[in-house]
């Protein structure tokens, strides 16, 4: 591959990390460009909606006069056609990449189009109407297609949910199929540098394992694992919503509707279990709740080593005050849990003259000893009635630098004290106040009278 194309896809790569896109994010292992790992986050009000959609984006030395070759990767393995652009083996049709003769012009690869453009390509086949996707089907706007389509929907819905958020959770959590979680014995919390003899202890552990194996193999290239964590805690309400709605719907136990244009092992076949998946769903949130207990006691393990990581991490802590002064950000405090660098506790004091006013909120910020490669877990204490905070305390927000601990809480305050946010489904963690506050003047009114009163009962609490 020449220089210049892999300067090409570098650029392309990188444009694409930085922006703001939060429906599609790409990684690549130790800058090899030639494979690109592409997740893509399946648009909100579709059946796909939430859920994570793993891609490998291959390309040769003849990009860009040549498309880049696509494979889904979030297939059930090799079991589930989601799409019928994108099969259970996964091949991607699409007339951008040279696989599916398109009937519109205008389509076709050109060096013009790159990595964004293939992927916002393919986020558009996860549409509402995935069964006019398939041709012959495009214009089927009759009775009979709108009733195919609701069935097709119906069990995309479902298998979204069970194979693209809650298997990709539980790979993330090591948990198995029974909901239990194996010890812990290769969490690599240890200082390597300064701390040889917990590296030791952690590799007698391993040696212990009962899958000897295991330890040889290289490490599996996982780089959505946290944000799938992250993305999870924001998107919870809605995923919990959606088998509310639909577990009285489909029975647990009832086939799938087989679509016409399924078949010779090219299908989504299965039954519907929307209990077995509410199961599931809650168990990921216990999980996820002790693994962030654990960064606690971790992080506090590492400070009694007087490890150099937690000293890092405590350095972050002290410039915070400093920093939110410069910042003009005075209504918020900063202290330790037990001591503990990893574990801080914000007071914000609601802004005077804002819906906020008056409100004393405390809230969690859990820090991960693998910071920032794992992003820290913010979380009310207090509870809100507010868009940017779901229901269990979670809270949206987006630090400009990842890598400072004291630019997310600064973030963590702007984004309580947003007045008009700009309507994005993606941030929608609370889809309750969302409803409200992007509804029709009364409820815009009604978001803005729950939140008064959120502020208001914090200090009746406290009194
Ligand atoms: C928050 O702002 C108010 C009014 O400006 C001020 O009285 C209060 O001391 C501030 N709180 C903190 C923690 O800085
Ligand atoms: C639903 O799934 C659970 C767990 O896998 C299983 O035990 C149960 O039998 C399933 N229910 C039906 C009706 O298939």
């Amino acid at each position: 591959m020449s220089n210049q194309t892999i300067l090409r896809i570098s650029r392309e790569i990188t444009s694409i990390q930085q922006g703001s896109d939060l429906s599609i994010a790409v990684a690549c292992q130790e800058k090899d460009v030639r494979t690109v790992h592409a997740l893509i986050i399946g648009p909100p009000g579709t059946p796909y909606q939430y859920g994570f959609f793993d891609f490998t984006v291959d390309f040769t030395p003849e990009y860009p006069s040549k498309p880049p070759k696509v494979n889904a990767k979030t297939t059930n393995g090799g079991r589930t056609r989601f799409n019928p652009n994108i099969y259970a083996g996964g091949k991607v049709c699409l007339s951008l990449l040279g696989t599916w003769h398109g009937e519109k012009p205008g389509e076709e690869w050109s060096s013009a189009q790159g990595l964004e453009s293939i992927l916002w390509s393919i986020q558009s086949l996860l549409s509402n109407t995935p069964y006019e996707n398939e041709p012959g089907y495009e214009h089927a706007k009759g009775k009979e297609d709108q009733k195919m389509n609701e069935l097709y929907c119906a069990k995309i819905r479902h298998e979204t949910l069970r194979i693209a958020v809650l298997a990709k959770l539980e790979d993330a959590l090591n948990i198995q199929p029974d909901g239990s979680v194996p010890d812990r014995s290769d969490a690599n919390t240890e200082d390597k540098s300064t701390d040889a003899e917990a590296n030791e202890e952690a590799f007698e552990e391993l040696t212990d394992d009962d899958e000897p194996e295991r330890v040889t193999l290289p490490p599996r290239f996982e780089p959505y694992k946290d944000l799938y964590k992250r993305r999870f805690m924001w998107y919870l309400d809605h995923y919990t919503k959606t088998i509310a709605t639909y577990s009285s719907q489909h029975k647990d136990g009832s086939d799938f509707c087989k679509m016409p244009f399924e078949g010779g092992g090219n299908t989504m076949d299965g039954k519907f279990n929307y209990s077995a998946l509410g199961k599931r769903l809650v168990r990921i949130q216990e999980v996820l709740a002790d693994e962030t207990k654990q960064w606690a006691i971790d992080g506090m393990a590492l400070k009694r080593r007087e490890s150099h990581k937690a000293a890092t991490i405590q350095r972050q802590f002290e410039q915070v005050p400093d920093y939110l002064k410069r910042m003009d950000c005075h209504n918020v405090s900063i202290e330790l849990e037990n001591d503990n660098p990893y574990v801080w506790i914000l007071t914000y004091f609601g802004k005077p003259g804002t819906n906020l006013d008056g409100g004393i909120f405390k809230i969690q910020m859990a820090i991960s000893p693998r910071f920032p490669e794992e992003q820290p877990r913010v979380t009310f204490e207090t509870s809100i009635f507010h868009h940017r905070v779901s229901k269990k305390g979670t809270v949206c927000y987006f630090p400009k630098v990842m890598e400072e601990l004291r630019n997310h809480v600064y973030a963590i305050v702007e984004s309580l004290e947003e007045d008009c946010p700009p309507y994005d489904p993606r941030t929608i963690v609370n889809p309750e106040a969302a409803a409200l506050l992007f509804g029709s003047a009364d409820e815009k009114k009604s978001y803005f009278r729950q939140l008064r009163r959120s502020a208001q009962r914090t200090t009746e609490e406290v009194g």
